[in-house]
C-alpha cells in the first residue's frame, strides 16, 4: 500500500495544500485535528472493502471505488482557526480537483477561506474567494472591514482568470466582492495563474486572521456561530462536488465524507435544520427539494463594479 503511494507522481494541486499549511503556520501553531476528525480517519480503517493507502495526523489518503483515483484529505487545527481542511481529488490526467476551506473559530467573524478547483482535459471551474460569514450588501460595515482593501486582488487576477459563466443566484449569496469564478481553459499559463491567486489568497487570508482578535461580547460568537452553521448546513447540502464524490466513494461514504469531514462542524454549532434556514426549499411533504437551485442561474457578467459596489446586471 505505502509503495502504490510513493510510486505516484504529485498531483496537480499538493503544492497548493503545502503553500497553505506553510503560510498558516507563520501566524498560527497547527495541530492535529480534533477528535471528530480523528472518529472519521479512523472509520475509514475500518471500512473493510475502502482502501486505505495511508493515515497519519493530519493525512487521509484513500483509494476509490474505480481503483484508480486517490483521495488525499489533509485537517488541520489551531487556537484561532476550527479547521482548515481540503481534498485533494488525483485522477490523472482525467480529473484533479482541489477543495480547501479554513473555518475561524466563531470567537471571531473572519471570512472562510474557501477554493475549489476542477480540471479535467476538456474544461476546468475555478473559484476562489473569502467566503463573508455576513451578508456583505446588507452589513456594509462587515463590507469595509475585511474586503475594501482586498479589491485590487480582483483586477489583478481577472485577466487571466475572467468571470465565468452564469452563476446560480444561491451561490451568489455565499460569495464576497472579491470572489474569482472563473472557466479558464485548462493549459500551462492558467495553471500558473491560478497558483498566483491561490497564493495571493491565502497570503490575505493568512494576515486577517493574524490580526484577529477574539470577540469580547457572547452575543456576537453566538451569532458568527451560527452564520458558520448555515453556511455549513448549504454547502453540505447542495454541493456540486457531490455527484463526483458518490462516483468515487459510492452513496453511504460520499455522505460521510460530505458531513463528518468537509463540512465537519454541522452537529456542534447549531441545531436548526436545512429548511429553517432556507424555507424556499420545503416542499409540500415538508421534504428538503433536491433542485441544487430556486432562483436559477444569473450574473454573466462580474456583478460588482470595481469598488465592490453591487451592481445588479442579472440576466
Ligand atoms: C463546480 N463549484 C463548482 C461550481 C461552483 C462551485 C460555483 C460550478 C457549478 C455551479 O454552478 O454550481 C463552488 N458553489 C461553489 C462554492 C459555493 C457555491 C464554493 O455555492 C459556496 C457556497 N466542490 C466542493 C467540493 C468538491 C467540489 C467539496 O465544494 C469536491 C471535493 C468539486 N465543484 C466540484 C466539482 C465541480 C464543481 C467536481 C464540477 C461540477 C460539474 O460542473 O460537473
Amino acid at each position: 500500500r505505502q509503495r502504490l503511494v510513493l510510486l505516484r507522481a504529485a498531483a496537480l494541486y499538493d503544492k497548493f495544500v503545502d503553500f497553505a499549511v506553510d503560510s498558516v503556520s507563520r501566524f498560527e501553531q497547527l495541530v492535529e485535528p480534533d477528535e471528530i476528525v480523528k472518529v472519521w480517519w479512523k472509520n475509514l480503517e475500518y471500512h473493510s472493502d475502502f482502501s486505505l493507502l495511508f493515515f497519519q495526523n493530519h493525512v487521509g489518503e484513500i483509494l476509490a471505488e474505480d481503483r484508480r483515483t486517490v483521495i488525499k484529505s489533509h485537517a488541520y487545527q489551531s487556537k484561532k482557526i476550527r479547521m482548515l481542511r481540503s481534498a485533494v481529488i488525483d485522477g490523472g490526467e482525467a480529473m484533479q480537483v482541489f477543495n480547501m476551506a479554513i473555518f475561524p473559530r466563531p470567537c471571531f467573524d473572519l471570512p472562510i477561506f474557501c477554493a475549489d478547483f476542477f480540471t479535467s482535459s476538456s474544461r476546468s471551474i475555478f473559484v476562489l474567494d473569502l467566503n463573508p460569514l455576513y451578508n456583505v450588501e446588507a452589513d456594509k460595515a462587515y463590507k469595509d472591514k475585511y474586503y475594501s482593501e482586498l479589491l485590487p486582488l480582483v483586477k489583478k487576477h481577472s485577466k487571466l482568470l475572467p468571470w465565468g459563466e452564469k452563476l446560480t443566484g444561491e451561490s451568489l449569496q455565499f460569495f464576497s466582492p472579491i470572489v474569482l469564478w472563473s472557466k479558464p481553459e485548462s493549459n500551462k499559463e492558467v495553471d500558473e495563474a491560478i497558483y498566483l491567486a491561490f497564493q495571493d489568497y491565502i497570503m490575505a487570508w493568512t494576515r486577517i486572521i493574524g490580526a484577529a482578535t477574539s470577540e469580547t461580547d457572547i452575543d456576537a460568537t453566538c451569532r458568527n456561530k451560527v452564520a458558520h452553521h448555515r453556511y455549513l448546513t448549504w454547502r453540505a447540502s447542495k454541493d456540486p462536488g457531490r455527484p463526483v464524490l458518490r462516483r468515487l466513494l459510492g452513496e453511504d461514504r460520499c455522505e460521510h465524507y460530505i458531513h463528518e469531514f468537509l463540512f465537519n462542524g454541522l452537529h456542534d454549532l447549531g441545531t436548526s435544520s436545512f429548511t429553517e434556514y432556507f424555507p424556499e426549499y420545503r416542499c409540500e411533504d415538508g421534504t428538503v427539494n433536491t433542485a441544487r437551485s430556486i432562483i436559477g442561474k444569473s450574473y454573466s457578467e462580474r456583478p460588482w463594479n470595481d469598488t465592490g459596489t453591487f451592481i445588479h446586471r442579472s440576466g
